[in-house]
């Protein structure tokens, strides 16, 4: 008999290279789908233009280089998708302007049902979109880090396993994410080892084959803090008190 249930979580990318997302059928996410925790639809925006030529982009009033997306496809597909759902679903816009997305950000939208992620591409997407959009959707535009990529898809694909892996029953061990707490207390993670004890002549640090956890939890404490300060001085720095 085929059991099946509610997702906790729904999904909704709009893209014009919907290829991108067959990657999230691998692993864990696929997984997720197949048990019905996780739940998610790929829309190609060029089913929302009606002209011979698919028409996604034109050129910037104002002038400048390069090309801006289109309002209407955009609106069409963004009304399209919010009538498919009785509640209110948080959009996603992925863009170098947005505001940062961290850990706390992921835990944030693991709670929040349906999410929709608009993938641009050329210089972005007509500014009235987003204006529009929060009409029907709590907007977001977010930025995965100071760099520009080529456009939103390969952000939403880092978006999306860093969001996805926290609903429950996506990770088998539960103990991996609270392990991971330690990335929330603002220093990071500790260098890991496994075995060989040696290799090509270099030890594992002598106290991990000691047993005694009261040391080596202070070891590891040892070198997250010296790792935070000498690569993160930034997170170093909101680490003291005034
Ligand atoms: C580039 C649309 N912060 C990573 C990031 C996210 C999105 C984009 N670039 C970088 C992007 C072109 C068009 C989005």
């Amino acid at each position: 008999m085929s059991l099946t249930r509610t997702p906790r979580l729904s999904f909704d990318i709009v893209t014009i290279f919907p290829a991108y997302f067959d990657a999230l059928e691998l692993s864990l996410l696929g997984k997720a789908r197949a048990n019905g925790v996780l739940s998610w639809r790929v829309h190609d925006l060029r089913e929302w233009t009606y002209d011979r030529h698919r028409t996604v982009d034109d050129t910037p009033y104002g002038g400048g280089a390069g090309m801006v997306m289109k309002p209407e496809p955009w609106g069409e597909a963004l009304d399209a998708i919010a009538a498919a759902g009785v509640d209110r679903p948080t959009l996603i816009v992925p863009t170098p302007a947005g505001e940062p997305f961290r850990q706390a950000t992921a835990q944030e939208l693991a709670s929040v049902g349906r999410l929709v992620f608009a993938c641009g591409r050329y210089e972005g997407i007509d500014a009235r979109v987003a204006e529009d959009a929060a009409q029907r959707y709590d907007v977001r535009e977010i930025s995965l880090g100071d760099y520009v990529l080529n456009g939103g898809e390969v952000a939403v694909l880092a978006m999306i396993e860093a969001i996805g892996r926290l609903v429950p029953g996506v990770i088998g061990n539960a103990d991996s994410l609270v392990e991971e707490s330690h990335s929330d207390d603002g220093l990071l993670e500790y260098p890991v080892y496994t075995k060989p004890a040696t290799w090509r002549g270099r030890e594992v640090p002598e106290v991990l084959l000691s047993g005694n956890h009261a040391a080596i939890a202070a070891w590891r404490r040892e070198r997250s803090r010296e790792r935070t300060q000498q690569r993160r001085p930034d997170l170093w720095a909101a680490q003291q008190p005034e």
